[in-house]
């Protein structure tokens, strides 16, 4: 971060240290450029994809105005905000990357994209302002966003012109945006439902670019295995920033945070803190997933002995989580119930319980009315996956979780058993494990295709696997 002297330019996008800029310094920055070479725009791949999605949208809602914003920075702290990322809607209906960006769909059907120009060296802004070229960049000019995206743009204070319109307006992006219209809470609620509805059934653009996530995923998983005797000299962290490297580097980010959980943290849903030591001997539960550059998300999950090779006893549990997987892949078909794949895998792990001596009778607690092996399996085994972790979130129960699959749907399934280290109804020696199997699938006509099924998740081969990177 550049840091100057103190100043009092009055100036909106500037920081009470930055410096004062006489107006000889502004006339000097003006001049003795050359000509830039600025790439020639072309359009995405993607955009004929989203005006066709921009079109069912209007036709969903005829005559009436639409407002996606792509949301703005968050502050992280003080003047620092986190990263970027626009929200999945706005995403999947332009594309643009810009925060603030704003689609408005006007009453004829005409879809406009209102974006913050580009500063360039025709105002001072691209060297005073802390969003001009020289701080953040150079940014597509608008014309150049218009034929990459193919929808019109205009400069982002042009929408003051529509306020008091009456629209329905995606809410929770961008409450300066909300506020210029007129809106009903019913209304935008019904828009945030057709659009997560919408986006349930994945086009054949969007599965690519989400095995291009789980592909990557797989790397950045190689990438920790290789490395955990490094993670054992330090602590879940080393494979929480390994994963990351790879995140970055073929990616945008990690899709959400990544879980690195050793040993009886594995038994912590969503352990983030990831800073515990990792043992040889315990095993070490791996949940993360690589978001491409489309924004897309993988998630998956291995769980992996931290020696490279299974105890008996871990591998017996290992094994009986690895068939309820199996279990449920089997039940990944259009026209199942989205529960059944959930389903097959609690039977599988009721009566493995059962085997194991904690529960008495699978039957019993399989039963609507008791699920007791719920202590143990604790989540659901399967969500949506997309331009979101949990994608398609706003859908209404009966297109979603009481539903049935579908060609184009990609759900995860990520059955788990979590022994907490102090309960006292599990045998005292699987106290502590916890173990959860994830794989990313898409329906097809056939059943299903397994997009990480490139990562081992059978035992045996886990240890081949674990074996070949050392
Ligand atoms: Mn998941």
């Amino acid at each position: 971060m550049a840091a100057d002297e103190s100043t009092d330019t009055p100036q909106e996008n500037t920081a009470s240290h930055d410096p004062q800029r006489p107006s000889k310094l502004l006339e000097f920055m003006s001049t003795g450029w050359a000509d830039l070479p600025r790439p020639q725009a072309a359009e995405h791949e993607a955009a004929p994809l989203r005006r066709e999605r921009r079109a069912r949208l209007v036709q969903q809602f005829p005559g009436e105005v639409i407002v996606v914003p792509s949301g703005g920075h968050k502050v992280r702290a003080n003047d620092t905000d986190f990263r970027f990322r626009p929200g999945s809607d706005f995403s999947w209906l332009v594309g643009s990357q810009e925060p603030d960006a704003v689609l408005v769909v006007d009453a004829s059907g005409a879809a406009t994209l209102f974006q913050a120009p580009a500063w360039t060296r025709e105002t001072p802004a691209f060297f005073t302002d802390r969003n001009g070229e020289f701080w953040v960049g150079p940014r597509p000019s608008l014309d150049d966003v218009a034929v990459e995206l193919g929808i019109a743009t205009r400069p982002l204070e042009e929408i003051e012109k529509l306020r008091g319109s009456k629209a329905r307006v995606l809410q929770g992006y961008d409450a300066k945006v909300a506020e210029l219209f007129e809106t009903a809470e019913d209304g935008d609620k019904e828009l945030a439902t057709w659009l997560s509805e919408a986006r349930l059934l994945k086009d054949d653009w969007e599965v690519e670019q989400l095995q291009a996530a789980v592909d990557a995923t797989i790397k950045g998983f190689e990438d920790v295995a290789r490395e955990l005797p490094r993670a054992v000299e330090t602590s879940e962290r080393w494979a929480e920033g390994v994963f990351g490297l790879r995140a970055r580097v073929e990616g945008n980010d990690v899709g959400y945070g990544s879980i690195c959980a050793a040993g009886a943290h594995a038994c912590v849903l969503h352990w983030t803190d990831n800073d515990g030591p990792v043992r040889e001997g315990e095993l070490i539960l791996l949940d993360m997933g690589v978001e491409g550059h489309e924004l897309y998300t993988a998630d998956v999950t291995r769980t992996l002995p931290v020696s490279g090779t299974w105890t008996p006893r871990q591998r017996e549990v290992y094994d009986l989580v690895y068939r309820s997987q199996e279990a449920a892949l089997a039940e990944c078909r259009p026209g199942n119930a989205f529960l059944a794949p959930h389903n097959a895998a609690m039977r599988v792990l009721a009566e493995g319980l059962e085997a194991l001596g904690i529960v008495a009778s699978a039957e019993e607690v399989l039963a609507q009315d008791d699920k007791r092996y719920s202590r143990w399996t604790i989540h659901g085994v399967s969500h949506m996956l997309g331009l979101d972790v949990h994608d398609c979130a706003a859908s209404r129960n009966e297109l979603y979780r009481d539903g049935t699959l579908q060609v184009g749907h990609v759900l995860t399934v990520e059955p788990g058993l979590y022994f907490q280290a102090d309960d006292l109804l599990v045998p005292e020696d699987l106290r502590g494990i916890g173990i959860r199997i994830e794989d990313d699938v898409l329906i097809t006509e056939g059943g299903h295709r397994n997009l990480s099924a490139a990562l081992p998740r059978d035992p045996d081969g886990i240890e081949r696997w674990m074996a070949s990177l050392r």
